[in-house]
This record gives C-alpha cells, sequence and structure tokens, in this order.
C-alpha cells in the first residue's frame, strides 16, 4: 500500500467530472487500498479518488473512531438511487481544503448502488453522518467541493487565503534532474 499525495484547492483537477471504473479489478482494489490508507494517515472519514488525482468514480469511507474495529467501505461507481426530502446539516470539511470548515445541508436518508472490490453490484441505505459523507464524496466525483455550497463570497475568501497559504509554502516537489 502506498500514502498519495492529496490534491488542495484551488487546483483545476479537483474541478474535472470522473468517469466510471469499467469493472472493479486489482487495479482499482489497489487504488482502494492506497486511498484508504492515505485517508487514515491524514486523518480523515472519507476519500475520493479525484482528490489523489486520478479521475475515477471511486470513493472509500471509515466512520469508525480512533481505537475501534476499522469499518472500511470501498465503493466504485456509486449511484444514486433514493434521496430523503428531510434534510440534516453538519459542519464538513475536507482534506482538499485544509483548515476551513463550514455548516452543509443536504438530504438525511440516501440509498446507493455502487460496485464492491470484487466488482459485485450493492447496494447502502444510509443516514446521519455517513449519508452526508457519502453525498460529500459523490460531489467531488462531479467537481464539486463543500465550499460550492457556500454562498460565493463565503466560497471566495476561502479560496484565496489558500492560494495565499499556497504560496508561502508550495507543496514538495520531486527535484527535477540537474535541478
Ligand atoms: O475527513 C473528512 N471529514 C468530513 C466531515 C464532515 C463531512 C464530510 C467529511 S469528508 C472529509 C474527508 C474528505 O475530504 N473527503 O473528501
Ligand atoms: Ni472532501
Amino acid at each position: 500500500m502506498a500514502i498519495l499525495p492529496v490534491i488542495t484547492a484551488p487546483d483545476p483537477r479537483l474541478k474535472v467530472k470522473s468517469k466510471p471504473v469499467e469493472r472493479a479489478d486489482d487495479e482499482i482494489r489497489r487504488l482502494m487500498d492506497d486511498m484508504l490508507e492515505t485517508m487514515y494517515e491524514a486523518p480523515g472519514i472519507g476519500l475520493s479518488a479525484v482528490q489523489v488525482g486520478v479521475h475515477k468514480r471511486v470513493i472509500v469511507i471509515d466512520l469508525a473512531k480512533e481505537g475501534e474495529e476499522p469499518q472500511p467501505l470501498k465503493l466504485a461507481n456509486p449511484e444514486i438511487l433514493w434521496l430523503s426530502g428531510e434534510t440534516v446539516t453538519f459542519e464538513e470539511g475536507c482534506l482538499s481544503v485544509p483548515g476551513f470548515y463550514a455548516e452543509v445541508t443536504r438530504p438525511a436518508g440516501i440509498r446507493i448502488r455502487y460496485l464492491d472490490p470484487e466488482n459485485e453490484a450493492r447496494e447502502l441505505a444510509a443516514d446521519g453522518l455517513l449519508a452526508t459523507v457519502i453525498h460529500h464524496e459523490m460531489d467531488h466525483l462531479d467537481g464539486i467541493l463543500f465550499i460550492d455550497h457556500l454562498t460565493a463570497l463565503r466560497r471566495n475568501i476561502i479560496l484565496r487565503k489558500l492560494a495565499k497559504a499556497r504560496r508561502a509554502k508550495p507543496p514538495a516537489r520531486v527535484a527535477a534532474p540537474g535541478a
């Protein structure tokens, strides 16, 4: 397994819509495991492939608390089957929007269909924080960040601060030969 670099906003790669996987094969299983390791290390409770620069419709989630038995969820091609009319509001954060948190209101319940790592079609019903994290990760697959649910004013303040922080401390780069 490997810990992968997580892309942070504002980065145009986070705005790209991800493509469905043809089937869950060894490459996808490896991606899911690398994403889980990256997510645990961060730490975070969800991660989408686009955040590690892979534009495939793959997400991982684990809501288990530290010290509890891990409960990894590995999902490819998640599709919404049903949304509840009720809404719920959670304070969200994002590994691609480091240091910023905001309340987002989303459908309280969700039912999805997806491919598991063995390429089997499965369904999952969720509410509470799990439903919110599924929405957050599925948004990533369509190039949407939680800050896109805020007013343009709040979003732009956050994006400007992130861009300024990046200029102050650019991400580590591998040295070019001869550099
Ligand atoms: O670690 C994360 N916490 C979180 C909290 C509330 C709502 C959504 C999330 S997902 C986030 C990790 C992440 O950026 N996933 O894309
Ligand atoms: Ni996120």
